[in-house]
Order: structure tokens, then C-alpha cells, then sequence
């Protein structure tokens, strides 16, 4: 069985990871396989150049091979914030909840047909301090005006998908995986596995 590190601080991150992945009989460690857990801060413009600044930095502390992912939320009534900022989005003193409802303030006078949206994410693939591929994805949604289910994480209960007719935090893992830009990412990754097209070293 290959063994990977998802180097993630977010525990919604690493268990979709881990589902993923771990389907794919990879084993997937989190964080606490580095003995140096110091964060890699997040300096790029792009979600691929803050996946790569993670992938490099986090993978040079471990022979294990690595991966790191950058994602976040665009708005285009907000010209494509928070975007890169999606987990800092107000400042340190917010969690989920707060910034999912400093989101909505900012949408308050924004007409259904203008809330459009999309999530974004970019996986880099590194071995000690090297990437070796990068894969993306990305999901299509609207932002609705309150907060609907309870899974997920992030901006999930205000996230619509028109396919399914619900928010990100009313379907099942399962199907968030089918359809999230994640979701999209990680197939691409085991794709390439598969196919030999990236090969996971031993570590
Ligand atoms: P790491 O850098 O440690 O991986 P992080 O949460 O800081 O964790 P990012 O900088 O990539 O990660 O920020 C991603 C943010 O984008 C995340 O905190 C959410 O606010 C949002 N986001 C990304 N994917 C999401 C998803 O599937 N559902 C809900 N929100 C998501």
C-alpha cells in the first residue's frame, strides 16, 4: 500500500482526502507525520502557486512523498473574492460560521442571478522539496441568502448546486466527492496513478 501525506491544517480537507484516497488503497497521513508542523505561509497570487509553496516547503521535512492543496471560493459579485483568501476571509478572528455570514452581509443587496460562484482547487503532488505534478478542479454554484445543512465545512451550507437542487452541506460525503472541485482534483491524481502517468515514490 503507498502512503502519502495530505498536508492540511483542515480537518474537512484531509477527511475528504482520506475517503478518496483511501479507496484507492493509499494511505493517507496527516500533519502529525512531520515532526515540524510550522505553517508554510500562503505568499502566491493563484490557488497553483500557494498549492506548490505548500507542496515544496511541507515535503523538504519528510522523505514521504506529499501532497498539498490551495483552494477557495470565487464570487463574481465580489470580482472573484475571497478567492485565495477564502480562509482568512475577515481577518483571524473568524471561523467558518462567521466568514460564511460576513459573506452574505457582502451579498446583501446582490439579486439571485448575480450570485454566481465557483470553488477552486489545485493539488501539488512533491517529493522532497520538488513537485511532480499538479492536478485542478473546479465546481460551478450560486450563494444563497441563508445557510442551509449541516456537513461539509467552509462555505458549504450556503454553496448551491443546481444538479442536485441542494446546498454542499445537505448531500452526503459521497457525493460531495462526485462533484466538488476536490473532488475533481483528487480524480485526476489517482488518474494519473493509475495510469502511470505520475508514480508516488516509496519515500
Ligand atoms: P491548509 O492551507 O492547511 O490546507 P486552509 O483551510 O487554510 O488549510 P486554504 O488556504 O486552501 O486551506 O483555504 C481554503 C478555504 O477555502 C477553506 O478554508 C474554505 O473556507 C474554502 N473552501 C475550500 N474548499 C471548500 C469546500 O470544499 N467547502 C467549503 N469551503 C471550501
Amino acid at each position: 500500500m503507498k502512503r502519502l501525506v495530505v498536508a492540511t491544517a483542515n480537518p474537512g480537507k484531509l477527511r475528504e482526502f482520506r475517503a478518496a484516497l483511501e479507496a484507492e488503497r493509499i494511505e493517507v497521513l496527516g500533519l502529525e507525520a512531520l515532526a515540524d508542523r510550522t505553517e508554510v505561509p500562503e505568499t502566491g497570487a493563484t490557488f497553483e502557486a500557494n498549492a506548490r509553496l505548500k507542496a515544496e516547503g511541507y515535503s523538504r521535512r519528510t522523505d514521504l512523498p506529499l501532497i498539498a492543496e490551495d483552494s477557495g471560493l470565487e464570487v463574481d459579485a465580489l470580482d472573484g473574492a475571497p478567492g485565495v483568501r477564502s480562509a482568512r476571509f475577515g481577518g483571524p478572528g473568524l471561523d467558518d460560521a462567521g466568514r460564511t455570514r460576513l459573506l452574505l452581509e457582502k451579498l446583501k443587496n446582490v439579486p439571485e442571478h448575480r450570485r454566481t460562484a465557483r470553488y477552486r482547487c489545485v493539488i501539488a503532488l512533491a517529493h522532497r522539496g520538488r513537485v511532480l505534478a499538479t492536478f485542478d478542479g473546479a465546481v460551478e454554484g450560486r450563494i444563497l441568502t441563508e445557510q442551509r445543512g449541516a456537513g461539509g465545512f467552509g462555505y458549504d451550507p450556503v454553496f448551491w448546486h443546481d444538479a442536485v437542487s441542494s446546498t454542499f452541506a445537505e448531500i452526503s460525503p459521497e457525493q460531495k466527492q462526485r462533484l466538488s472541485h476536490r473532488g475533481e482534483a483528487i480524480d485526476k491524481l489517482v488518474r494519473a496513478i493509475q495510469e502511470k502517468t505520475v508514480t508516488i515514490p516509496d519515500g
